[in-house]
């Protein structure tokens, strides 16, 4: 019986959220909201879920709980594949990486596989425009050129890059733009990221302002414009697959490094090697793989990925699903802040009298630092603060650490929520919807099950 019943408002969770909320919570209308679950209602969701809701009474009308949210976002016709989620294999990955497309190659981390202080190549996500190039077979012969608005163009091996710049290391995010684009309704444009399009790593090279000043910027450079080996998905050598760049302010930054390697080992093909850039704190596309050209303008770059609505977000809000006024978009620099909860994994089941759970997580905010992580297993009604780490150095993620009591046997969802230093938190649901999902950073969720 119990059985059947929790089929069926699966299944209607995966076909449609809305209605699944109103069975649950016995909503009359699309805009009158019980706001709680009592009755049939909290028994039909109970089953769903696989236990009793703890903190039923505060649980809010509208919500699709975390235990069935990774289904229920898909649309219906892709539901029965998302139940089945291909499977990842790559040369030293995690296969518990998520496969979010094979051409161009982009997997995402899951929020459990971020646990590590520094995120290990083999759980760290891919993202690629392009083709992958072959990895050159003399790494330290590959070139570099700088030029445009510079008095001394400059052409460098990485051998020579080495030699004369000072070595320095950083552990910064690398975070896609679009990372948590998923959570955007109705559903944005592109590989739908859950939390894991981002990861930390130690990233080690050069300066780029060190670099960069070499070649002797002129006054008239107010922008980079980067350039990589990557060939279009088309083949077409004259097309470019990506082709972003930053303020000169933002690359001449401390931690904006030429980076050879990552976590102390060379950097792999897959990331970018021999030579990447790493702009840290803002989307990861800034961050050129395969590097072989910076050219200094003296206007914001217009390569791909620079111009109409990508990586641009709406300076006013606009109407979810509308069509964009490109008169309303700015380029998107600094990512927003985001907490995870690392540790239990969504879905975790725990022993039958479990009163507390140790939690672990990370938070980070791109060019600011993160204030306060904070968690909530009653639905929000009521929030602890966690142990918050300091950052190894600028840019770098912040790991925090809580416990939480479980006051009986049943199903919890843990949220967390993260502030930045500029007193900004996440918010509920992902905001200022814009057609290409970027900046959603609402709470992340996990359900756990006791008993
Ligand atoms: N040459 C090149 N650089 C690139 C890209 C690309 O497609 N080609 N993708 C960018 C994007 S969108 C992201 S999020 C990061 C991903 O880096 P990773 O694959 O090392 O995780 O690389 C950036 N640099
Ligand atoms: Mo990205």
């Amino acid at each position: 019986m119990a059985r059947k019943r929790e089929r069926s408002i699966d299944e209607i969770y995966a076909a449609d959220p809305e209605r699944a909320d109103a069975i649950a919570f016995g909503r009359t209308t699309g805009v009158s909201r019980r706001g709680f679950l009592n009755g049939a209602g909290l028994a039909a969701m109970s089953a769903a879920v696989g236990g009793t809701i703890v903190h039923s009474a505060t649980m809010p009308g509208g919500l699709i709980p975390a235990a069935l949210a990774q289904e229920a976002k898909k649309a219906p016709e892709t539901a029965a594949a998302a139940k089945a989620p291909q499977p990842f294999s790559f040369p030293g990955k995690d296969p518990g990486l998520t496969l979010l497309g094979d051409r161009p190659l982009v997997a995402e981390t899951p929020e459990h596989l971020l646990d590590d202080e520094t995120t290990p190549f083999s759980k760290f996500f891919i993202r690629n425009n392009g083709q992958i190039p072959d990895p050159p077979s003399q790494p330290d012969s590959w070139e570099l050129t700088i030029d445009g608005e510079v008095n001394t163009p400059l052409k460098l091996t990485l051998g020579e890059l080495k030699k004369r710049f000072a070595e320095k290391s950083v552990f910064a995010v690398l975070e896609c733009g679009g990372n948590g684009r998923s959570f955007y309704s109705p559903p944005a444009r592109g590989n739908q990221w859950t939390n894991g399009g981002a990861g930390c790593a130690k990233w080690t090279g050069v300066s780029l302002a060190e670099v960069l000043k070499a070649a002797g910027p002129k006054s008239s450079a107010v922008y980079t414009a980067h350039y990589g080996t990557d060939q279009h998905l088309s083949g077409d050598p004259k097309q470019l697959t990506l082709s972003r760049g930053v303020p000169i302010p933002k690359a001449m930054e401390a931690e904006a490094l030429l980076v050879w390697a990552m976590n102390d080992a060379p950097l792999q093909n897959i990331h970018g090697g021999p030579l990447r850039l790493m702009i840290p704190g803002w989307p990861g596309s800034a961050s050129h793989k395969w590097l072989s050209k910076i050219t200094l303008r003296d206007k914001e770059h217009d390569g791909p990925g620079m111009t109409g609505t990508s990586y641009r977000v709406p300076i006013q809000p606009m109407v979810p699903g509308s069509k964009p006024d490109p008169k309303n978009f700015k380029i998107l620099e600094s990512m927003p802040v985001r907490g995870i909860i690392t540790n239990p994994a969504n879905g975790t089941k725990l022993a039958a009298g479990t009163r507390e759970v140790a939690l672990r997580g990370a938070a980070w905010a791109g060019d600011l630092t993160v204030k306060a992580v904070h968690v909530s297993t009653d639905f929000g009604a009521t929030w602890q603060q966690t142990q918050l780490g300091a950052p190894r150095n600028r840019f770098d993620w912040q790991r925090w650490t809580a416990s939480v009591k479980l006051p009986s046997d049943g199903y919890y969802e843990i949220w967390v929520r993260a502030t930045d230093s500029q007193d900004r938190a996440q918010p509920h649901v992902a905001a200022n919807w814009n057609p290409q999902g970027y900046g959603g950073n609402p709470m992340h969720r996990v359900a756990v099950l006791v008993g």
